[in-house]
């Protein structure tokens, strides 16, 4: 049939824009996306969308995106081919390694890494090649105190409990507003809807947050603590089950070990102990715990607010402790582990290897790795301060930490002056990637295929869904894994190879160590056939193909017909359904015990700090920062979407009136913020929103840097909050920034 470029028709996208993973059907009108609406039939999302995900389209043809690779020409970026590109990566890069060892190069790999399946497959290879530690992501700007815990706990960091949203009737959340963020680390489109339903089917919903969010606004109960003490909060309510003899771990208890240290470490937080700390009354814990214990099934889920602070990393094993303690770790309607498609088939339980931290650390300031990162605070100073194993060269990979991590004013300078070379992948020039001597830009999504490796593993309910390329690569345009191959090969002296001989290398690894593994269905078998069985068109998708068919739910090339390959997931367009969570404790457990180590030794070394929190009497008048954020946006990168634009999206100072009032602060007036790091000018909204004591600013503003093309963002750069952060605020197990809770004084500006 001849193709009609200018007719109308439909393609099936998963949306790359939170972890609500929404199944989109777009109108595709030419090569143009001319809409987007829920796809009713998809196993998962059901027909939700919201308006970020209706506005794919304007993102899609954002004409600021960058549309050839840059490549700095006598210091200017200038467009170029993309051989141009790749030549220069090949000839700097190798040569700042070999020259000042793997260390001097660093990776920093950002959020959307997650969201494409490129950055899912190919940074373990780059990291590989480079043989560098110098690895710095995201995730220390986020959730990496529930990584901490989760090794600690179950072995594996990521082996993160997501509360079962469809089935509980008593949901206690912390830090975390999903009726604007659409959920994190609890991937489940129609988060509001499910919250909505909990409350119909007779479910309670407490939610524990400084500010007055819609998600609180829907809660049957709203704790507005004082910001960075929920982890005092939780201690108090795991003493008061201890104390009123309300635990009761249930089918775990076999499993679990250390409750009895658990209690005596808890003897004295109690609720009267922390309630002034918490600006919480001791009668109001006594009756959340009391609440949490009596509940058929209940769930303790933890995000954002209770992860980027002082203790995130206690408050982060709190939350499953009080699972784990009320019997609701690991059963239905409680928190329970996913199993995703591309996981490790479970095998018979057995004691494993155990979490270890602090494995290496940080040249500058000692950091300890978790889980083999460094903290992103830490990168600025890593590639200003001389020495050997200086930062010398950098790639970042969907990654604006000028923008999202503590202190930008210096790191954008060390980008300025302290390095060699740089690469970034990135669609847009902004803030980050104006420092590059080389940028390499990735297709709109509706020209990339989408699968959700990380966030299948997050799910409330077991699922897979596969997207192809809505529309064919664009002139010009290099899909995201060629890219992220092609630097593979640039830095691994492979330059000019085939970028699908990455796929086929690590395919052959994985084949090599699945035939050897007697509980591996193709044991025994000839890798060379396996390999030659699989399908797909790319080599991303010969590796889908792998993981799938030698998955939980695989056929296993031959073992199981009825089981998944890429071939069935693409008969079935929707997605297919794997059912409800079910519980996985023992077989989950990689810990060295082969049981829950519910007080694990960092854990316990953490916990005087804790203590020392309880004493410290709180200033009335002192303020403290929090963030938020807003349904239009997403982080530092879609400001540029002129659709999104407005509303509430903007980049207010939020103040409770009475301490607007006892500061002089008016509604729409700007105000002078001061922090560790520096200080902003901002307009104030007076909203009885913000508690008492606490002012919130959203992240990810701060376009006014010369050198970029978001010339939308650029039009309203709001200001960049975490320019009052220095970076010495730090969790100090997760080496996660503290972006919750921060030390400001608040004043009029003229
Ligand atoms: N004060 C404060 N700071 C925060 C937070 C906070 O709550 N408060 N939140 C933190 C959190 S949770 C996070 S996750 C971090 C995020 O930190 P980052 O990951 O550094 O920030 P993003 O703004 O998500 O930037 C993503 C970059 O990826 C690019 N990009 C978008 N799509 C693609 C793609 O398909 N491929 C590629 N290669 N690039 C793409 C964008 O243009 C942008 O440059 O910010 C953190 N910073
Ligand atoms: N629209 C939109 N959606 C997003 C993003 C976005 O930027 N915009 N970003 C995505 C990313 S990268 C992530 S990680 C997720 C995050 O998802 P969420 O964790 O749901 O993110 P937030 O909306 O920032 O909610 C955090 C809440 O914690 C509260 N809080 C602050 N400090 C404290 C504290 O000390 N204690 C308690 N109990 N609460 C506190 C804040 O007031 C805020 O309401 O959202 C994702 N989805
Ligand atoms: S909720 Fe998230 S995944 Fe769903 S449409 Fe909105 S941005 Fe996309
Ligand atoms: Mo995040």
């Amino acid at each position: 049939m001849p193709h009609d470029p200018s007719s109308s028709r439909t393609a099936l996208r998963i949306c790359p824009l939170c972890e609500a993973t929404c199944g989109l059907t777009l109108t595709i009108e030419g090569t143009r996306v001319t809409g987007a609406r829920g796809d009713r039939e998809d196993v998962f999302s059901k027909g939700f969308i919201c308006p970020k995900g209706a506005s794919i389209g304007g993102l899609d043809e954002d004409p600021d995106r960058l549309r050839t690779p840059l490549v700095r020409k006598g210091g200017v970026l200038t467009e170029a081919s993309w051989s141009e590109a790749f030549d220069a990566i090949a000839h700097a890069l190798p040569a700042v390694s070999r020259d000042h060892g793997p260390q001097s190069v660093g990776v920093v790999l950002g959020n959307p890494n997650v969201h494409t399946m490129a950055g899912a497959l190919y940074p373990p290879a780059l990291l590989g090649a480079l043989r560098t530690r110098a690895l710095f992501t995201a995730s220390t700007l986020d959730q990496m105190p529930k990584h901490v815990s989760s090794g600690l706990l179950f072995g594996d960091p990521n082996a993160i409990p997501v509360p079962d949203l469809d089935r509980t009737d008593h949901l206690l959340m912390l830090g975390a507003n999903p009726l604007e963020s659409n959920g994190s680390l609890c991937t489940a489109p129609d988060f509001p809807g499910k919250l909505k339903a909990l409350r119909r089917r007779g479910g309670t919903l407490t939610v524990v947050d400084p500010r007055r969010t819609r998600t609180a606004r829907l809660a049957d109960r709203h704790v507005a603590i004082r910001p960075g003490t929920d982890a005092l909060l939780l201690a108090a309510m795991a003493h008061v089950l201890f104390e009123e003899k309300l635990t009761d771990p249930g089918a775990l208890a076999d499993h679990v070990e250390g409750l009895g240290e658990v209690a005596e470490a808890v003897s004295d937080f109690t609720p009267e102990a922390v309630a002034e700390a918490c600006d919480v009354d001791a009668g109001a814990i006594r009756a959340l715990a009391r609440e949490l214990a009596a509940a058929r099934t209940a769930a303790v889920y933890g995000r954002i607010g209770s992860c980027t602070v002082e203790h995130g990393t206690l408050a982060s094993w709190l939350v499953d402790v009080l699972n784990v303690l009320t019997g609701n770790l690991d059963r239905p309607g409680g928190a329970l582990f996913p199993l995703s498609a591309t996981a490790r088939a479970p095998r018979p339980a057995a004691p494993g290897k155990g979490f270890a931290l602090g494995r290496w650390a940080s040249r500058v300031s000692g950091h300890p790795e978790a889980k083999g990162e460094l903290p992103l605070s830490a990168l600025a100073e890593e590639i200003t301060t001389p020495g050997e194993g200086r930062i010398r060269a950098l790639i970042v990979l969907a990654a604006n930490p000028v923008l999202s991590a503590p202190d930008g004013d210096r790191l954008d300078a060390a980008l300025a002056d302290g390095l060699d070379f740089m690469v970034s992948v990135d669609p847009y020039l902004n803030e980050t990637s104006r420092h590059a001597d080389v940028v390499l830009p990735p297709p709109p999504p509706s020209q990339s295929a989408h699968f959700d490796f990380a966030f299948n593993a997050l799910a409330v309910r077991n699922q897979v869904r596969y997207t192809r390329p809505a529309l064919p690569l664009g002139a010009g345009r290099m899909d995201e894994a060629e890219i992220l191959a092609r630097l593979v090969l640039a830095v691994s002296g492979m330059h000019g190879a085939e970028p699908d001989a990455v796929d086929t290398m690590i395919i052959d690894r994985a084949l090599g160590k699945a035939v050897a593994d007697p509980l591996s269905p193709v044991y025994g078998r000839d890798p060379a056939g396996i390999a030659a069985a699989l399908t797909g068109r790319t080599g991303a998708e010969r590796r889908l193909d792998l993981m799938l068919r030698l998955g939980p739910y695989g056929e296993g090339f031959g073992a199981d017909p009825d089981g998944l390959s890429l071939e069935r997931l693409l008969a079935h367009p929707h997605g297919i359904d794997l059912g409800p969570l079910v519980p996985r404790v023992p077989e989950i457990l990689t810990t060295r015990s082969g049981r829950v180590e519910l007080f694990p030794a960092p854990i316990a070394a953490d916990l005087p700090r804790l203590r020392r929190a309880l004493d410290g009497r709180a200033d009335p008048e002192a303020l403290v920062l929090i963030g938020r954020r807003h349904l239009r946006s997403n982080n530092s990168w879609l400001h540029n979407v002129a659709a999104l634009r407005g509303g509430s999206n903007v980049c207010t100072l939020q103040i409770h009136p009475e301490d607007a009032a006892r500061l002089g602060l008016t509604d729409g007036a700007p105000a002078k913020v001061t922090g560790d790091g520096g200080e902003l000018t901002v307009p104030v909204e007076v909203t009885d929103g913000v508690r008492t004591g606490v002012v919130s600013l959203p992240h990810g503003w701060g376009h006014d840097r010369p050198g970029t093309r978001m010339s939308v963002a650029a039009e309203q750069p709001g200001v960049n909050v975490n320019q009052l952060l220095d970076g010495s605020r730090l969790d100090p197990l997760s080496g996660t920034a503290v972006l919750n809770g921060i030390p400001v004084t608040v004043t009029p500006s003229r």
